[in-house]
C-alpha cells in the first residue's frame, strides 16, 4: 500500500543551463505540464541543489513546475563556487529564469533557506509573484545561526555534536561558523573535505524528527557536502548579506496581499518554529500550520501532506488552506 502523500515521480520536459554572469551557469528544468500555472522551486542550504523529488509535491497535470540548482551547487557551474555568490545574486538569477522562460508570474515554493530566499525573491519582485508556499521558515538571524552551529542545537544532539566539533580546536571554538569558514576556504583540499563533512553530517543528522541514516551517509557522499558546506558557512558568515537582521519580517508588507501557506515541523531543530511563528504574527493572513510530529525535512509526511494539501488548493480554487 502507498500511503505517500506525495505525487507520483515526474519527467522533465525541459532542461537547460542558463548564463547568468560572466561566472556563474544555472541548471534548470522544467516538468509537468508546458501550459499549466507556473512553480518555481527554490532549494535549501544554500548549496543544497535541487531534487527529483521536489516536483511531487504538485499535481503535474496541473502545473508548471520550474527548478533550478541555485549558484555554485547542483548541476550549476563552477561547482562550490563563492565569488559573486550572494542573496541577491540568487534573487537576480530568479528574475532572469522567469524572463528566459517566458513566464509572467509563478508561485514560489521553498523551505528552509528556499524560504529564506523566497521571502527575500518575493519582496523584491512582488509583481513576479502568485503565491508563496514556504516551509521550516529560516529568516538567517543571528539568533537562528547560534542556535544551530554554535549552541542550542547541540544540548538535544550532544552524540551527533561532538562529530560537528571535531575538526575543530578547542581554542576555536568560541566561535564555530568563522572557524569552520577558515577550514572550508583553505587551500589545503583535505582541510575542506574534513570540515564539509562534519559540517553537512551536522545538518543531516539534526533535520528528521527520528534520526536517519540514510541522510547522512547521503549528504556525506560525493561532493555534495563541498557546495552545501562552503556555501552555507560563507553565507553565514556574510549574515545573508542583508542590509539588517529583521529585514524579512520588516518586508512583509511587500507581499502581504499574496496567498501564502507557512508549513512548519513542532520539533524542527535546524530551523526552529519561533522563526515561523515570529513571521505567522508578522503576517495573519498567510495560512500557518504547525506540524506535531515533525522536525526539518520536507519529505516527513506531515509537513508533505500539508504542502500538498495547499498546492492542490491553489491550483484548484486560487486560495491557500
Ligand atoms: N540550512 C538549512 C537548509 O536550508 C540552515 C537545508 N537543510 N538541508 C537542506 O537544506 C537540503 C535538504 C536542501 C540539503
Amino acid at each position: 500500500m502507498n500511503d505517500s502523500p506525495l505525487y507520483p515521480p515526474v519527467a522533465v520536459f525541459d532542461e537547460g543551463m542558463l548564463s547568468v554572469s560572466s561566472l556563474h551557469t544555472l541548471h534548470y528544468e522544467q516538468s509537468g505540464n508546458p501550459e499549466g500555472l507556473p512553480v518555481v522551486i527554490l532549494h535549501g542550504g544554500p548549496g543544497g541543489g535541487m531534487q527529483a523529488s521536489y516536483r511531487q509535491y504538485f499535481d503535474a497535470e496541473k502545473w508548471r513546475i520550474v527548478q533550478f540548482s541555485q549558484r555554485g551547487c547542483g548541476g550549476s557551474t563552477p561547482f562550490a563556487e563563492l565569488e559573486e555568490n550572494t542573496t541577491w545574486d540568487l534573487v537576480a538569477d530568479v528574475e532572469k529564469l522567469r524572463e528566459h522562460l517566458g513566464i509572467e508570474q509563478w508561485a514560489v515554493f521553498g523551505g528552509s533557506w528556499g524560504s529564506t530566499l523566497s521571502l527575500a525573491y518575493s519582496q523584491t519582485h512582488p509583481q513576479a509573484c502568485l503565491a508563496l508556499f514556504l516551509r521550516g521558515i529560516f529568516m538567517l538571524r543571528k539568533k537562528e545561526i547560534d542556535w544551530f552551529y554554535q549552541e542550542g542545537a547541540s544540548k538535544i544532539y550532544p552524540d551527533a555534536w561532538e562529530h560537528y566539533l571535531k575538526p575543530i580546536p578547542e581554542n576555536e571554538r568560541d566561535d564555530l561558523v568563522a572557524a569552520y569558514h577558515k577550514r572550508l576556504t583553505s587551500d589545503d583540499a583535505a582541510i575542506r573535505e574534513e570540515a564539509a563533512l562534519a559540517w553537512a553530517v551536522w545538518e543531516a543528522s539534526t533535520s528528521k524528527l527520528i534520526q536517519d541514516e540514510g541522510l547522512m551517509q547521503r549528504f556525506g557522499a560525493g561532493k555534495f557536502a563541498q557546495a552545501f558546506a562552503r556555501i552555507e558557512c560563507h553565507y553565514f558568515t556574510n549574515k545573508g548579506f542583508m542590509d539588517n537582521e529583521n529585514q524579512l519580517i520588516d518586508n512583509v508588507d511587500r507581499i502581504r496581499h499574496l496567498p501564502c501557506v507557512i508549513v512548519q515541523g513542532r520539533y524542527d531543530v535546524v530551523c526552529p518554529p519561533e522563526s515561523a511563528w515570529e513571521l505567522h504574527r508578522a503576517w495573519p493572513e498567510a495560512a500557518f500550520h504547525m506540524v506535531q510530529n515533525a522536525g526539518h525535512s520536507v519529505s516527513e509526511s506531515g509537513i508533505a501532506k500539508k504542502l500538498v494539501q495547499a498546492t492542490d488548493c491553489f491550483v484548484k480554487n486560487g486560495a491557500v488552506c
